[in-house]
């Protein structure tokens, strides 16, 4: 079976150089970034040889995770991939660790990539027009949740508000306490002129007990921050806890996997669908796609927004280096945005066949679906 790093990349080698072109040219936005998982495998070697203070059996855990993350294919589900992040925080826990790894993501995403992916002849463009690079403070030893936003902050500034923009994720291990003061700090900041747009409910969807939040996020909502949640993502993700998720009145959901269609009826004011093509069959939450729920978000003209995520940029780049797949069939991190919205273009059974005002339409829907 073809890993989906090769779906990816023969969905693009099927399209001619008009079509590439085409997708090249849309306005895209990339709505569902997580910073830690969207890091450039390079940075991420080179943190480690940086930190000689990482204890030794930190080390040999990230070796084991990397080695995971080579075939692409060894999840068994879902849940196997959150112990990951277990590998990166302890390189990332610094402020210049976070700076350095900020820039570089935005860089990947907003910056051209001067030398061509093997196999590709196109000319490299930045991966989107846009990015809301989303991500959890935490309090390290070496810095509070707040210089941790501020730091992250420092470099999304850097680049226009056309450009970067600032979600703070909420992870739903999180007690109540630490839950409230992520969203008092995304209120602050923003209050203080600082581009945080957005809160974001994340993590291990069998783990913590997110009503406590609601209170919080509805505080967010109404200083004028946007929200998204991560809902219905797993099989095992209880209906009772989608419905209380859309009682939030979310403006965007992040994936959305398994909400039954009586929750999809009870939508306020059509939420935004983010949408993870190559996320999903990874984690193994969806199987192909020809069964992806995209195509009810399709028929049903509900807006959706295709977004990278943190697996495929994480896997493919790694599959790039290592060589773990022919490279004939391999995207590098940087191309996987592309790859994604091939995907839409190519003809059955590499793609869903959409037509070009359809594409057009799709990436228009995420330039609308912008936090402001
Ligand atoms: C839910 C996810 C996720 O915030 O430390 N995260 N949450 N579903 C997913 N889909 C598979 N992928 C990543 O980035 C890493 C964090 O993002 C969340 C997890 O909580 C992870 O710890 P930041 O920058």
């Amino acid at each position: 079976m073809a890993t989906i790093s090769g779906a990816s990349a023969a969905a693009l080698h099927s399209l001619s150089p008009s079509d590439v072109d085409f997708l090249q040219s849309l306005p895209k936005a990339e709505l569902h970034a997580h910073l830690n998982g969207s890091i450039p495998l390079q940075t991420l070697v080179d943190l480690a040889h940086e930190r000689p203070t990482v204890p030794v059996d930190t080390t040999d855990e990230i070796a084991e995770k990397i080695a995971i993350l080579r075939s692409g294919l060894t999840l068994d589900g879902i849940l196997d991939f959150f112990p990951l992040f277990r590998a990166i925080y302890p390189l990332t826990s610094t402020p210049s660790a976070l700076s350095r790894i900020t820039r570089d993501v935005l860089d990947s995403f907003l910056k051209a990539q001067s030398v061509p992916p093997a196999g590709f002849t196109y000319a490299p463009v930045p991966e989107c027009t846009y990015i809301e690079l989303r991500t959890t403070p935490r309090a390290t030893a070496h810095m509070s949740r707040h210089t941790y936003l501020t730091t992250v902050l420092d470099e999304v500034e850097k680049f226009s508000a056309d450009q970067a923009a600032l979600i703070v994720s909420i992870d739903r291990r999180m007690s109540e306490a630490d839950a409230k003061e992520c969203v008092d700090l995304a209120i602050t900041l923003r209050a203080a002129g600082r581009r945080v747009v957005g809160l974001d409910l994340c993590g291990d969807p069998e783990k913590g007990d997110v009503v406590t939040f609601e209170k919080h996020f509805k505080r967010g909502k109404d200083a004028g921050l946007g929200v998204t949640l991560h809902i219905a993502e797993a099989k095992a993700s209880t209906t009772a806890e989608s419905l209380a998720l859309l009682g939030w009145r979310p403006d965007r959901l992040g994936h959305a996997t398994f909400l039954s269609d009586e929750h999809k009826a009870l939508f306020f004011a059509d939420p935004c669908i983010e949408i993870c093509l190559t996320s999903n069959f990874i984690t193994k939450t969806v199987q192909s796609l020809e069964s992806h729920h995209i195509r009810y978000y399709l028929a049903n003209d509900h807006p959706i927004a295709i977004c990278v995520r943190v697996e495929s940029r994480f896997i493919l780049s790694r599959c790039a280096e290592i060589g773990a797949v022919d490279t004939d069939d391999t995207l590098p991190f940087r191309t996987t945005l592309l790859g994604e919205y091939a995907q839409l273009l190519a003809k059955p059974p590499l793609g869903l066949g959409l037509r070009h005002e359809q594409v057009r339409r799709i990436a228009a829907m995420s330039m609308e679906a912008r936090f402001k």
